[in-house]
C-alpha cells in the first residue's frame, strides 16, 4: 500500500494514514487501502486499533480538495459514498478504534476522527468543519457525528461558523478524551490500547455493539434489550467463567492469566 501503514504491536495494532505531502488528506486511494487495510486485521489476534496520522503537522487536513473540485454531482455522490462506507465501517469495526490526533483534524480528518470510539489528541491539534467555507456540506458523517458527540447546538455552530478549534477547546466540548504533548501522544495511545486488549475480548466487542446500537435505537426499552442480549451473550465463554472464578478465589498469590477470546 502507497499511503496506508499497518503495524502490529501484539495484541494491538497501529494503522497509519501517511501521504504526508498533501498533510495526510483523503483521496479515493487513501480511502481505498483502509478499507483493504481493515479487511486484513488478523481480529483472533488483534483487539484494538490505533489510528493516526504520519508526521509532526497532521492527522488528516480533510477530504482531497484537488480531487474533489472537479467532481460532477453523480461523483460527488460516489466519492461520498466511498468515504462514508469506509468511515461506517470503522465505527461497526468489532474491536475498539483509538484515534490518536496528532495535528490537523479538518474536514474529513475531523470526521474519520469522530468514526473512532475514543479519540485523543495532541496539544498541536485542530479541528473544525471548514466545508459550508468551500461550498459544500460536511459529506463524510459531520453533521450526525459531531451532533451525537457534542450536542446539536455545539455542533451546529461549529459548522455553520466553519471555525477551527484547538485541543483545549476541543476536550472542554468532549470532542477528545485527553490532550497529551507532542511528544507523548502515542505512548498514551498505546497504554491506552494494550489496557483494553488485556480485557476480555469478547465483553469489551459486547459493550462496543451494546453503546453503537443501544445509541441508534429508537427507545430505551428496545436499548436495553440490546444490552441485555449481549450481557447474555458473554456467559458460558472461557473468559467469563475464569474471570468470575479468579475473583471468587481469594487467592491472593495468583496471578490473572491473559483472557483468551474464547
Ligand atoms: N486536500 C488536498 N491537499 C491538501 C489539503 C486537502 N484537504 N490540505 C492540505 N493540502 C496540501 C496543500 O495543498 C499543500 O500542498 P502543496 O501546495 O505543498 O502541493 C500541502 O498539503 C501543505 O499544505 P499547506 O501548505 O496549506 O500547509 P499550511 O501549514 O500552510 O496549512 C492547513 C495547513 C491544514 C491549514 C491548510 O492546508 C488547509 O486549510 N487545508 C485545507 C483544510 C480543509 O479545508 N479541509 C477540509 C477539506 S473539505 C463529501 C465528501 C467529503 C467531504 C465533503 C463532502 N461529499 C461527497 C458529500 C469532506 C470535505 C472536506 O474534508
Amino acid at each position: 500500500m502507497e499511503f496506508v501503514l499497518y503495524e502490529q504491536k501484539g495484541q494491538y495494532a497501529v494503522i497509519t494514514i501517511s501521504r504526508e505531502k498533501a498533510l495526510n488528506a483523503l483521496n479515493s486511494q487513501v480511502l481505498d487501502e483502509l478499507n483493504a487495510v481493515l479487511d486484513q486485521v488478523d481480529l483472533a489476534e488483534v483487539r484494538c486499533l490505533i489510528l493516526t496520522g504520519a508526521g509532526p503537522k497532521s492527522f488528516v487536513a480533510g477530504a482531497d480538495i484537488g480531487e474533489m473540485s472537479t467532481l460532477t454531482k453523480a461523483e460527488g455522490e460516489a466519492f461520498g459514498k466511498k468515504g462514508n462506507d469506509v468511515f461506517r465501517k470503522l465505527e461497526t469495526f468489532p474491536i475498539p478504534v483509538i484515534a490518536a490526533v496528532n495535528g490537523f483534524a479538518l474536514g474529513g480528518g475531523c470526521e474519520i476522527a469522530m468514526s473512532c470510539d475514543i479519540r485523543i489528541c495532541s496539544e498541536n491539534a485542530l479541528f473544525g468543519q471548514p466545508e459550508v467555507g468551500l461550498g459544500i456540506t460536511p459529506g463524510f458523517g459531520g453533521t450526525q457525528r459531531l451532533a451525537r458527540l457534542v450536542g446539536p447546538g455545539m455542533a451546529k455552530q461549529l459548522i455553520y461558523t466553519a471555525r477551527n478549534i484547538k485541543a483545549d477547546e476541543a476536550y472542554r466540548i468532549g470532542l477528545v478524551n485527553a490532550v497529551y504533548p507532542a511528544e507523548e501522544l502515542m505512548g498514551a495511545a498505546e497504554k491506552m490500547a494494550a489496557g483494553i486488549a488485556k480485557n476480555a475480548p469478547i465483553a469489551v466487542r459486547n459493550c462496543k455493539k451494546a453503546i453503537n446500537e443501544g445509541l441508534d435505537a429508537a427507545t430505551m426499552d428496545e436499548a436495553i434489550v440490546i444490552e441485555e442480549k449481549l450481557f447474555g451473550d458473554c456467559f458460558e465463554t472461557e473468559d467469563q467463567r475464569y474471570g468470575m472464578e479468579f475473583f471468587l478465589d481469594k487467592n491472593k498469590e495468583k496471578v490473572k492469566e491473559p483472557f483468551k477470546n474464547k
